[in-house]
């Protein structure tokens, strides 16, 4: 950067500036007044699934120590914080009785954020389905999502008077593709046309829930995506499917939906004969598309992707994520610990064009973005995270340029507050702007902590600060 360059990129005034976190990647306290088990507790405790055997068991202790936290996000001076509700604290079976005691948590959680001046953003479903509702089918039946409004509305009528935003689900890719196709996460499972039925009955389980908590009366109401920027390894016929079929699976099968009220153009093509609907009623499509106030997006790196032979020559046996894709790599970048190419770029080029493909769309709320780096405490103490910095810093250049472009983007969250258990990676990647020491659960604010408070402080003053 150039002396005038200014440090620290610009946002329109009344920008939103946060962190987040999810409830089974910080809380510990797994069995703790009334929890009951969800499909991560089981995963993370089956041997083989998780590096390490690492479980959330324990994680950063965050339901205890949660007072500790509430401080350091008043000291960086965050707008809003977004955690996420743990549906087995609330609904130890997923169903029926409603466990008042993992209710008062989240309540404690809430008015500790008021009184340090932050504004809650809830995330009703990160992930921990209540292992009671995998045993009688989990995202596969159409029952899961009807029950997801009921936990849904236990929650708004604690937290409603309180919570400005609301989000319904956190990236839907993850829970149907990666848990029921690819089988890398909780519940682990491989299969074809019952993970598409997932991915459809997570956005019914969204529409009930803009449903219920419009009845309650909430004011801000979202959903979180990981829709991905992806572009063809070259020009060919046969990479141009391979980008069409990536497309529907990473982006179609959510913005169509919820953004232009019909299934992806591309599902045959992408699925044949696993596409078959059956998991589909009259009526499905105008629950999804309800209207939303923001769409909340998480954006950590873009994908490349060239056609490929399937891994399954039996259609039917097939995996709904085996679509004869390949993902290659040719970004002559530096990746992250997580092996993710860092391509600021790709950030604006995604809000802009799904703006293009979406007029309509709501307002955006960028709910994750951060790295995972290779942090280590320094002999004085601290943590110098300079490539988790520079990331930021390009990462948030990247969004200002899609602001500029006419992108309506409302607020940025870092992912994520604390170092925490990053799912089968377990605790070897650290995204945390804050430091865990998981023996002692210390905390130390690293470098970039005090950078991103240097940003919001910046943002107030409404004067972009010079670098020297
Ligand atoms: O840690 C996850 C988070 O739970 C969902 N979005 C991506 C993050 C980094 O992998």
């Amino acid at each position: 950067m150039t002396a005038a360059s200014p440090a620290f990129p610009v946002f329109p005034p009344g920008f939103t500036f946060g962190t987040a976190t999810a409830s089974y990647q910080i809380e510990g306290a797994h069995d703790e007044d009334g929890r009951g088990p969800s499909i991560w507790d089981t995963f993370s405790h089956t041997p083989g699934r998780t590096q390490g055997g690492a479980t959330g068991d324990v994680a950063c202790d965050h339901y205890h120590r949660y007072p500790e936290d509430v401080a350091l996000l008043r000291e960086l001076g965050v707008d809003s914080y977004r955690f996420s509700v743990a549906w087995p604290r609330v609904q130890p079976l997923g169903s029926g009785p409603v466990n008042e005691k993992g209710l008062d948590f989240y309540d404690r959680l809430t008015d500790s954020l008021l009184d340090a001046g932050i504004s809650p953003a809830v995330t009703l479903y990160h992930w921990d389905l209540p292992q009671a509702l995998e045993d009688r089918g989990g995202w596969r039946v159409r029952e899961t999502a009807e029950h997801f409004a009921e936990y849904t509305r236990a929650v708004v009528d604690r937290l409603g008077d309180r919570v400005g935003r609301w989000i319904t689900l956190n990236e839907p890719y993850c829970s149907s593709f990666v848990g029921y196709a690819e089988g890398r996460h909780a519940p682990g499972a491989r299969e074809g046309t019952a993970a598409l039925a997932t991915a459809h009955h997570l956005l019914l389980a969204h529409g009930y829930a803009v449903k219920a908590l419009r009845e309650a009366g909430a004011r801000e109401i979202g959903i979180t995506l990981n829709l991905d920027r992806i572009e063809a390894a070259s020009s060919s016929a046969a990479d141009l499917g391979a980008l069409r079929r990536a497309e529907t699976l990473h982006n179609e099968v959510w913005t169509q939906p919820l953004f232009a009220g019909r299934y992806p153009e591309a599902e045959a093509e992408t699925w044949g004969a696993l596409a078959d609907g059956s998991y589909r009623q009259d009526g499905d499509l105008e629950i999804i598309g309800a209207p939303l106030d923001f769409v909340g997006l998480n954006f950590y790196r873009p994908l490349t992707v060239k056609d490929a032979p399937h891994t399954e020559p039996d259609p039917l046996l097939r995996t709904a994520t085996d679509i004869g894709v390949v993902e290659t790599d040719p970004y002559g970048t530096r990746h992250t610990t997580m092996g993710w190419p860092v391509v600021p770029e790709a950030f604006t080029d995604l809000l802009v064009d799904l703006t293009a493909r979406h007029p309509d769309l709501p307002p955006i709320h960028i709910t994750e973005n951060g790295s995972a780096e290779a942090d280590t405490v320094s002999p004085d103490g601290a943590v110098h995270d300079a490539e988790r910095v520079t990331y930021l810093q390009d990462h948030l250049r990247a969004l200002s340029a899609a602001v500029d472009a006419g992108v309506d983007v409302r607020g940025y969250y870092v992912w994520s507050l604390l170092d925490n258990f990053e799912w089968a990676r377990g605790y070897g990647q650290r995204f945390g702007i804050v430091r865990v020491d998981y023996d002692t659960q210390e905390r130390t604010p690293k470098d970039s902590y005090h950078w991103f408070r240097g940003l919001i402080a910046s943002h107030r003053a409404d004067a972009p600060v010079q670098e020297h």
